[in-house]
């Protein structure tokens, strides 16, 4: 791809490794405070740590890297950006980057310990919501520009199917869109007048809706660029095409429709919504489940495929002849084997009698470690062995494979250890977001911790283990981006491997945005209006529906 894109991208790799480096770091020192092995002093306490640890790894670390994975891949699959596209995705890049900035400098002032959820009746400093307002602006920014490449691209192909990495890209786009608006309505009418004491109060029911609205889709937006490398990237790295380009389509699109009228699976204990409503999106919460076991199915497809291809014979012959010693492959397979039991526990999080065990326990908290933090985390890291080598023009030399390999290998064995641990120790009833890991003494409390995989130093060993793998990847990402030697022969060079896909039988319909927007504005619609109206009509005394003054 051209110079410029290269230098955009690079800047989002930046950013992102600089906050997954801060965001680690206050990972492990959290495994420690609660396994009461750390002190910390007064001026730092432990919600102002957690709130980093999110807001640094869930929120900046996966945006900025999300951003340098497409403007990479749009460049690559629909050609060089034009002048306002490059210019539009630096503008969206200082936004965002200025957004985090100010956000960060709150939290480590203490001025915004309300973790990465960030909703009431929990309160920050008004500059806090400020910078995450800003992060939400910049990215629509970066949005519009690659948006714009895609339509360039479009008047210029009339009629025909757009690329299917463009395709996943624009899909993600709009989802996220559709989800920001919830978040944008929160902040900017609720959460900044709250703030800065222009009101006094805050219909709180609302506000944690309209959050939830944004935060379930949210967690696909993250999803779905990972799953653009499981479509896109491993079949190039198998020797085989796209398994079925419209069956990935339609996987895509079904997140589009069922992602987002779902928010209320977040809260299904709380008070403010009536069974009815809650009942109606856990319906729809199952369906949102349809499109990742198409995915499941695919990539068994393509695996299967590829594995006889290369002479794989009987039941299961074909699963040797996968590319095992190819770090870019395994890391990403490892990624997806988590995936089973990550989803396997989305779906009890989401039955509502099973959510009343679960919620607010240690067990959500494993479910997202092996969820965004495994099948996701683990696929941007297979993605950034090539990708940063290929953006610098540097060699990915046979040390830095090998040492890929140690990387994802300790990632799996620090999450395993300490997402189990977590899974645990939620079920016998372990609170999250608390820092009292004595729990006053209470001695049947204590009993939680007595088990093998149960206590809480098997967390703190898994924990300390991810923190030694990410420094690995820390040195990987130091190494390819600044000091690698240069690529000077052809099979030096770091290619994008982006795998082909026969678009022959794909319907044209399936890339008819209007479609999809309209019946998934529908959905919203059906899902949140009446319960959203019933929340305004019924707000607090004081605050009078949605905005509060
Ligand atoms: Fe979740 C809470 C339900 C998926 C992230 N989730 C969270 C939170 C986060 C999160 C961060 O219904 C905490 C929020 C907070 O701070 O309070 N989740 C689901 C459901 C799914 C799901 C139904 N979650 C995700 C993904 C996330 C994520 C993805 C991040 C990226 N989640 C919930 C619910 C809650 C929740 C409730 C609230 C709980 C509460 O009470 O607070 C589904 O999308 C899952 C579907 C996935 C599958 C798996 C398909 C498997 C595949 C892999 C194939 C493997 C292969 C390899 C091919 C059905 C695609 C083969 C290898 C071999 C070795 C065989």
């Amino acid at each position: 791809i051209a110079q410029p894109e290269r230098k955009i991208a690079l800047w989002h790799l930046g950013v992102a490794y600089t906050a997954f480096l801060i965001g680690t770091l206050m990972g492990v020192l959290q495994v420690f405070i609660r396994n009461d092995a750390l002190q910390l002093p007064a001026w730092l306490d432990y919600y102002q740590i957690l709130t980093a640890h999110g807001v640094l790894l869930a929120l900046i670390y996966t945006t900025f890297f999300i951003f340098a994975f497409f403007i990479t891949g749009m460049s690559k699959s629909l050609g060089s950006f034009g002048p306002k596209v490059r210019l539009f995705s630096w503008i969206g890049l200082w936004v965002t980057l200025l957004g985090t900035v100010m956000a960060t400098v709150m939290i480590v002032a203490g001025e915004a310990s309300v973790l990465y959820t960030f909703y009431a009746p929990l309160k920050a400093n008004g500059f806090y919501y400020v910078g995450l307002a800003l992060v939400i602006v910049g990215t629509w920014i970066s949005s519009f520009a690659l948006v714009g490449h895609y339509m360039v691209w479009r008047r210029n192909n009339k009629g025909q199917l757009s690329p299917l990495f463009a395709f996943m890209t624009v899909t993600t786009i709009v989802l996220w869109i559709i989800a920001c608006l919830g978040v944008v309505a929160t902040v900017l009418f609720q959460y900044i007048p709250w703030a800065f004491g222009w009101t006094d109060t805050i219909n709180v029911e609302l506000s944690r809706s309209l959050f939830w609205y944004f935060g379930h889709p949210l967690v696909y937006f993250w999803l779905l660029p990972a799953y653009i490398a499981w479509y896109t990237i491993v079949p190039k790295l198998l020797g085989v095409k796209v398994f079925s380009d419209s069956l990935a389509r339609l996987a895509f699109v079904l997140f589009i429709l069922f992602s987002i009228p779902v928010g209320f699976h977040h809260q299904l204990t709380e008070p403010g919504i009536s069974n009815f409503w809650k009942f109606l999106q856990v319906v729809l919460t199952f369906m949102v489940i349809v499109p990742s076991l198409m995915t499941a199915f695919s990539m068994f497809a393509t695996f299967e495929i590829s594995g006889r291809k290369k002479g794989g014979t009987g039941l299961f012959g074909w699963f040797k002849k996968l590319p095992w010693r190819d770090v870019r492959f395994t890391s990403i397979f490892i990624a997806m084997a988590f995936f089973i039991p990550g989803g396997a526990g989305g779906i009890i999080n989401a039955s509502f009698q099973l959510n009343e065990v679960v919620h607010n326990t240690l067990w959500i908290v494993g479910h997202f470690h092996i969820t965004v933090g495994t099948p996701v985390a683990m696929t941007f890291m297979g993605l950034t062995f090539w990708l940063i080598p290929y953006l610098t023009g540097r060699r990915f030399t046979k040390r830095m494979q090998r040492l890929g390999f140690v990387q994802i290998i300790t990632w799996s064995i620090g999450m395993l250890l300490m997402s189990t641990a977590q899974h645990v120790l939620g079920l016998m009833g372990a609170p999250r977001r608390t820092a009292y890991s004595g729990y006053n003494d209470h001695p049947s409390a204590m009993e939680w911790f007595d088990g093998i995989i149960s206590n809480h130093v098997t967390m703190a060993i898994g924990g300390t283990i991810l923190f030694l793998s990410a420094m690995i990847l820390m040195y990987m990402v130091i190494m390819t981006m600044f000091v690698s030697p240069k690529a000077e022969t052809p099979e030096q060079m770091v290619e994008f491997p982006l795998a082909e896909s026969d678009m022959s039988n794909t319907p044209k319909w399936l890339e008819n945005w209007w479609i999809w927007i309209g019946i998934a504005a529908a959905l919203i619609i059906i899902a949140y209006a009446i319960p959203l109206t019933h929340m305004i009509q019924h707000a607090p005394p004081g605050s009078k529906g949605f905005i509060t003054w």
